[in-house]
């Protein structure tokens, strides 16, 4: 196998604020791609840092009375620390204002400039301090700048420029020939659509009269680099440019990722200014979309800006990484609400893989003296295995695209086959079979195989809840098998007589918190008047909707209870064996529900009734019969629909 090189990068944030929920999940997307990378056995570099000149940063610091190089300390410390709180493992933080990074901004400066692609100009325009870059009138909506709200202020003066418009063609040609420059490919549509205008050159200077807190241009000393020629060029920093010796191993395997506010300087200024310095363009720009709160813009003045601090301290480390790779589509917006980080906690991490791994650990410890047991030779369980292999494909073709969420799902389809295979052949019922003890080593043998399968592809998305898998299955987590796909991404690795090791639980599950009225969202009152006019009084929101756990459930036996006309009790399989008693007993005779398919709500509280524990309920339609009673009707899923199917 010829060994890749991949360096993957974050943009470097402003320190202008903290680090928020936006800011987190690109550097959780980093780390669990270079995480994959490693796992694919790709040599990988990862890097990310702060972006600590311009005028926004002056302004920030101004505010909060300090120094810009005391105010960025601060803040990029604060940056620091949070990444280990999200498990990112990067090879180096790289900040701007770094003595090698100033280096070599002044040595492309410099060479860009003898090359005569920088020209000084007198030039008038506007200027939006937000943005920090002159706007041109097509870009204003109603005069002002749609980004920031502000009318850009009208400025004289003389400056240097980049030659940009000189490197359009070769760019665009750049574009078409590599189609996986650019992706999701919206965003590739995007920047060729701005490319079919003329180019501007760009303006990469800020006088120091205007501005001091900067990197000074190598042949003025009257002026500092514009931030973002400046900050675009910490890629090539970050590897030692021009001499060390991970630039030549790694910037061929560059890939950038951004989120698409700032499409352009990455996708424009960045190619072209490596044409200009003769340095080969990038590999790869990856784009994503923005997170939204409870479908708002995050912004601190709506006071809705989501910490990554919190967020771990509330729902731990895993669910958070999980959540945010399995809920955006990459390329996508996406809402951030903290019932929708729940419902997935609950129903993906804690129900699915949670319990998965519970049920098998502790079969394996109860029935086989924890030590993983001999497969039958001729128990092949083709099913199972074929599934882990279409999981392996799906899995490792869509993380390699950036599509998480497809991966995940991937991942998802397997662990629900695998609680499946547990209710298809019923351990605890071949346990009390002797004549069945073969068949017992295969099915428990499968299943920690399934879960080692689980633990290596887990490893890059969550990292801990991998560990704790690959210790409770006693397995030495720096063994080969563990470390690639290539070494461990086939059935059968798994070594027959290991020991357990006795391990927690996964995901505790999360309650859900009921709101009391007074904290309910204040609503506008023209909402309120609308809705006491509509039939259905309150709306609820899709994740509220998602919190209630639909599943499609077989019927296994029904029964009648002696001391109720009106209850029955139904086992049933969804896919867990699980009881509930239901009020159906005037309506339906037991024989005639075995084997129908029906729809439970899975997650409610379990309750007694009768003295039996009923897990659950029944959803059923009341109607008028013949005679004028009341018939209760079982709505029932017809087809061949496996059960423990979702219903959304
Ligand atoms: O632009 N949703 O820094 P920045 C998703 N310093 N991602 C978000 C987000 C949201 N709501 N908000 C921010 C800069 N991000 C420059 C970059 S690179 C050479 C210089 C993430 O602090 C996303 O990755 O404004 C976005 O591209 C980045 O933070 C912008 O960070």
């Amino acid at each position: 196998m010829t060994e890749k090189t991949t360096y993957i990068t974050t943009p470097i944030y402003y320190v202008n604020a903290q680090p928020h929920l936006g800011h987190a999940y690109t550097t959780v997307v980093a780390d669990t791609y270079s995480r994959f990378c490693r796992l694919c056995g790709d040599e990988v570099r990862f890097q990310t840092g702060t972006d600590e000149h311009g005028d926004k940063i002056v302004e920030a610091a101004a505010k909060e009375h300090v120094e810009p190089r005391q105010y960025v300390d601060n803040i990029s410390a604060m940056f620091r620390d949070t990444w280990p709180l999200l498990n990112i493992d990067y090879d180096r933080f790289i900040r701007t204002t770094d003595e090698d990074h100033i280096a070599v901004v002044q040595q492309i400066l410099q060479h860009v400039y003898d090359a005569g692609d920088i020209y000084f100009d007198e030039y008038s325009g506007l200027y939006c301090t937000g943005c920090e870059r002159f706007l041109i009138e097509r870009e204003l909506v109603d005069g002002k700048c749609p980004d920031h709200l502000v009318a850009p202020k009208e400025i004289t003066e003389q400056n240097y420029f980049f030659r940009m418009s000189k490197y359009q063609q070769q760019l665009i040609d750049h574009i078409r020939n590599n189609p996986d420059f650019i992706t999701p490919e919206r965003y590739r549509n995007e920047v060729l659509s701005f490319l079919s205008e003329p180019l501007d050159d760009l303006c990469i200077s800020r006088p120091t009269s205007r501005l001091d807190w900067g990197i000074r241009l190598p042949f003025d000393e009257n002026y500092v680099t514009y931030v973002w020629f400046d900050a675009l060029i910490n890629y090539l920093t970050g590897i030692g440019y021009p001499d060390g010796e991970n630039y030549p191993r790694y910037w061929a395997g560059a890939e950038h990722l951004i989120a698409k506010d700032i499409l352009k300087p990455h996708a424009i200024y960045w190619p072209t200014m490596l044409m200009a310095a003769g340095v080969p363009v990038y590999k790869k720009l990856h784009v994503h979309g923005y997170w939204n709160v409870d479908e708002t813009k995050m912004s601190k003045s709506l006071g809705n800006v989501i910490r990554p601090a919190g967020l771990v301290e509330e729902y731990g480390v895993d669910t958070f990484r999980y959540f945010s790779l399995r809920e955006m589509s990459f390329g996508l917006d996406a809402s951030f609400s903290r019932d929708a980080i729940i419902a997935r906690k609950n129903a993906d991490l804690a129900n699915d893989l949670g319990n998965l791994f519970s049920r098998s650990v502790s079969m394996i410890e109860k029935y086989c003296d924890s030590r993983i047991p001999e497969p039958a030779e001729e128990e092949t369980d083709a099913e199972l295995r074929l599934a882990s292999a279409s999981m392996l494909e799906g899995y490792s073709r869509n993380m390699a695209d950036f599509k998480f969420h497809l991966g995940l799902q991937a991942v998802w389809e397997f662990v629900s086959e695998a609680n499946r295979y547990i209710v298809r052949n019923e351990p605890w019922a071949l346990v009390k079979d002797t004549s069945k003890k073969k068949r017992l080593g295969s099915v428990l043998y499968n299943l920690a195989e399934s879960l080692r399968l689980l633990a290596l592809v887990l490893k890059p998305v969550m990292p801990e809840t991998a560990e704790k898998m690959i210790w409770g299955l006693g397995i030495d987590a720096d063994s080969e098998m563990m470390k690639t796909l290539e070494h461990g991404g086939s059935w059968g690795k798994s070594v027959v007589g290991t020991r357990l090791n006795k391990s927690e639980n996964l995901f505790p599950r999360t309650e859900v918190k009921k709101k009391s009225n007074s904290e309910k969202k204040p609503q506008n009152k023209k909402k309120d008047k609308r809705q006491q006019e509509e039939p259905g009084g309150d709306h609820i929101n899709f994740n509220q909707f998602e919190n209630v756990e639909l599943l499609v459930a077989r019927v296994v036996e029904a029964k009648k209870l002696k001391k109720s006309d009106r209850l029955l009790k139904l086992s049933l399989e969804a896919p867990e064996p699980r009881t509930i008693v239901s009020g159906i007993a005037e309506s339906y005779r037991p024989e005639e529900l075995v084997g129908k398919n029906v729809i439970i709500v899975a997650n409610l509280k379990p309750v007694k009734l009768m003295g039996i524990a009923s897990e659950g309920m029944v959803l059923t339609a009341e109607a008028e019969d013949e005679q004028g009673g009341k018939r209760v009707n079982l709505l029932t899923v017809p087809g061949e629909v496996k059960p423990g199917t979702r219903v959304a």
